[in-house]
């Protein structure tokens, strides 16, 4: 019986596989951010000669990059990536996905919006029939917290600020317990669509292209 700790470092070295014949000495991969992408920086030192650098979602993953000897580069020097790879808090079978339990949805969004493609990579504790167990983080503008928060309880949820955080950005999160999901999509928009919110925690308008899952019987890949 494999832990979750070895199900997340399988999913990892998956996706080391899976990005290799995308490496080449011009490519600058687009990296995220967790305890799974932690394996996969690890796991990436070993290959760090066959490509430029990466553009990472997060000061925490930038600084385990450069720790291993993987140049960091600045989403403004970078015009394409082919792959971005990170992980998520819940991912349904048409890959879209809830992210932000670490708090780097914003920057994630962002980078991943560069990259050609977005790799998933997680234990099959993250595989849901549905989305909204897990909380919806939601970045927002200090000064629009309360404003925003009787927004996302008129949608049905219950936000909650995630106390004592602040983002890589300078800004909160909400985090929306309670919303029911049957068009994650539809939902983004409508998030993203209330003033002073900064990012919201459903990628589902641009969701996974890959999703590498770790099961006790091997990985398994969805796109
Ligand atoms: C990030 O890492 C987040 O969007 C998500 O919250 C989290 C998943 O972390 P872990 O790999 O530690 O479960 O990608």
């Amino acid at each position: 019986m494999l832990d979750q700790t070895q199900l997340k470092h399988n999913a990892a070295q998956a996706a080391i596989q899976y990005i290799q014949p995308l490496l080449g000495p011009d490519v600058v991969l687009g990296v995220g951010t967790g305890s799974t992408v932690d394996l996969f920086i690890d796991a990436l030192e070993a290959h760090k000669a066959l490509f430029r650098g990466a553009a990472s979602s997060s000061e925490r993953s930038a600084v385990r990059l450069r720790a291993r000897g993987i140049t960091v580069f600045d989403l403004n020097e970078v015009s394409a990536m082919p792959v971005y790879v990170d992980g998520a808090d819940e991912i349904d079978a048409q890959l879209n996905m809830i992210k932000g339990g670490g708090g780097a949805l914003t920057r994630e969004k962002i980078v991943a919006s560069v990259a050609g493609q977005f790799v998933c990579i997680v234990d099959e504790s993250k595989l849901v029939a549905g989305l909204g167990r897990f909380p919806l983080p939601v970045e927002v503008i200090p000064m629009a917290r309360e404003a925003v928060a009787r927004r996302l309880t008129e949608l049905g949820g219950r936000p909650v600020l995630r106390d004592g955080f602040v983002t890589d950005n300078g800004c909160q999160i909400l985090d929306v317990a309670g919303l029911r999901i049957p068009d994650p999509a539809d939902l983004e928009a409508r998030v993203n669509n209330i003033p002073g919110v900064v990012c919201c925690g459903l990628f589902a308008l641009d969701g996974a292209d890959v999703a590498l899952i770790s099961t006790q019987d091997g990985v398994r890949r969805i796109d």
